[in-house]
């Protein structure tokens, strides 16, 4: 079995129950006009991740492990959108409103899609999820269970929000997750090393953290033997 060199110690990966979980890769977060510009975010230092997690689906697709793609997502009616959170503090457009890429954080609009390099292939599993984790209101937990995956390779953004909040979900339904530090990006780098630490803190109280390239040495030693 690969076993990746990451904090706070190492991590076993068996590669026939593991899957790529990638968070909200989507314009409305990565994109001048989104949600995240919307609340004031520059959106630049989430572009920048971009190729580090087409890396990482090229290495999942060559190794057959599964793809799951999340999206934070709300129905046309808002029916699926607590009012908290739309009415949540001062943005230039509300989820909902009319902005340069459609209607803010709503299913089907272009925002609202995946970015380009980072489309889902046929076969690959999709879930919108209305909130920031995403085993709440989704069927993820019987998609992995049907699927017998126990251990999570997690990307996407934001690194303190949504990817933190389904990677202490996943923590507490008992999988094994390693965050790759170099596919996941917050609107602010001081939030991002601070998850880093949170998740690895007292033996890994919710994970594991490794470079992208950590995992592929594992793979690749493995392989070698
Ligand atoms: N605002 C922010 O940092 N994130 C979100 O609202 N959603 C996700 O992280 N996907």
């Amino acid at each position: 079995m690969p076993v990746v060199e990451a904090r706070p110690y190492a991590y076993d990966l068996p590669v026939d129950k593991a899957a790529v979980l990638v968070i909200d890769m989507q314009r409305d977060f990565i994109e001048p006009g989104g949600f995240g510009e919307c609340l004031g975010n520059d959106v630049s230092r989430l572009q920048a991740i971009v190729p580090a997690v087409e890396h990482l689906l090229g290495l999942a697709r060559r190794m057959g492990l599964p793809v799951i793609h999340t999206r934070e997502a709300h129905h046309p009616d808002l029916s699926d959108c607590p009012p908290a959170k739309r009415e949540r503090g001062a943005p230039s457009l509300r989820i909902g409103d009319e902005g340069p890429m459609g209607r803010i954080l709503i299913e089907g609009e272009p925002g609202n899609d995946f970015v380009p390099t980072l489309q889902p292939q046929p076969g690959e599993l999709v879930i919108s999820k209305p909130g920031k984790g995403a085993f709440y209101a989704t069927r993820l937990t019987e998609h992995l269970q049907s699927r017998g995956i126990t251990h999570l390779l997690v990307a996407g953004v934001t690194t303190e929000v949504c990817v933190q909040t389904t990677m202490r979900e996943a923590n507490d339904r008992g999988y094994c997750c390693l965050l790759l530090e170099d596919c996941t990006e917050s609107y602010f780098p001081e939030f991002k090393q601070a998850t880093l630490q949170m998740i690895t803190a007292q033996g890994g109280i919710v994970g594991w953290v490794a470079m992208l390239d950590q995992v592929l040495a594992a793979i690749m030693s493995e392989d070698e033997t």
